[in-house]
């Protein structure tokens, strides 16, 4: 079924969100423990991620806007001008105006979980562009999403930054392209585009400096999961007894953060009990990292072809274009 404007966090009495206590009371049951990552982004881990991507170390996103403000007349070319621009997410606030100011589209759709950043953003984006329709929708987009009445005649181009897609193991990541697929209309005789950053394989060293920087903000980032917790779950754990940890699995291509015990530890969350051995581990994130190869392996398994690829001019990042 499509998902549509419906308050989409589910409380209890309590007010406490049960997706996310579910996920943690699973997660932290588990051999390996680990916590699904897209509850990093509270308000304050969406205000540390800000944060990460001004730092130094943090490439992706300095890579990813080189591209999107150099190549503008060619996205121009390949897109055209009158397409629906549907954002899986709820948009940057640097990234989104330089894709639409290069292709001049009928509409903007941004699709977001959260409504709250959903309307500050879309708010900001509508006061940048006044002539533009933009049609928020509060929706899930892992799932098939229906798109507001007014772009129903439109031509679609997906655009999905920042290499979130990384955060996916390889199925989950398919499922998403597929549906993205359905929710721009590929099923119906459009053929939409997608316009989608990929972060590439690189040294070790370049790849764990930008997740475990010197300052300590992506540490604080990760922490924050333990934070939150503790805060929203009536947990006990012992901040003080975990450490940031970003390591390069070479095996399966990604960045993984961990928080990890620096000694035996005991608490409780939401009234049950768990306890980890010093130098076990609770898995926080993955971020996988693509070659030109292996980007193309993942959109096509997701039903799209790859027809355009730029990269940053240090090689770090790629942005494709794909057709349905
Ligand atoms: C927002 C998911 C793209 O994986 O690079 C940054 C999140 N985690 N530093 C990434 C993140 C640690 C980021 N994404």
């Amino acid at each position: 079924t499509k998902t549509n404007g419906l308050a989409l966090v589910d409380r209890d009495d309590d007010g406490v969100d049960r997706a996310f206590r579910g996920d943690v009371l699973a997660g932290l049951s588990q051999r390996q423990k680990a916590v699904p990552a897209r509850w990093l982004y509270d308000d304050a881990g969406s205000q540390l991620f800000e944060d990460i991507t001004d730092l130094e170390e943090y490439y992706p996103t300095r890579a990813e806007t080189e591209i999107l403000k150099g190549r503008g007349e060619e996205f121009a070319a390949l897109i055209g001008a009158g397409r629906a621009v549907v954002e899986f997410g709820s948009g940057s606030s640097v990234k989104t105006p330089l894709l639409l100011r290069a292709i001049e589209p009928g509409a903007y759709v941004p699709l977001d979980i959260s409504g709250d950043f959903l309307r500050e953003s879309a708010a900001a984006l509508s006061e940048k562009f006044p002539g533009l329709a933009v049609h928020p929708v509060e929706a899930d987009f892992m799932r098939e999403v229906a798109l507001p009445d007014e772009v129903a005649g439109m031509e679609k181009l997906g655009f999905f930054p920042g290499s979130t897609i990384g955060n996916m193991v390889a199925r989950t990541a398919v499922d998403l392209l597929r549906s993205m697929r359905a929710t721009l209309g590929a099923d119906h005789g459009e053929a939409p585009l997608l316009l989608i950053g990929m972060d590439l394989v690189k040294d070790r060293e370049v790849l764990e400096a930008a997740y475990d920087d010197a300052r300590g903000v992506t540490a604080e980032f990760n922490l924050n999961l333990a934070r939150r917790i503790n805060r929203e779950l009536d947990g006990t754990i012992p901040v003080d007894a975990l450490e940031h940890k970003a390591v390069w699995n070479d095996e399966f291509a990604r960045i993984e953060m961990h928080l990890v015990a620096t000694r035996d530890i005991a608490f409780s969350v939401s009234g049950r009990e768990f306890a980890m051995k010093a130098g076990e581990t609770i898995h926080t994130e993955n971020s996988h990292k693509f070659t030109r190869r292996s980007a193309n392996t993942l959109l096509l398994a997701g039903g799209w072809t790859p027809r355009e690829r730029w990269t940053d001019s240090k090689g770090r990042f790629s942005l494709i274009l794909a057709e349905a």
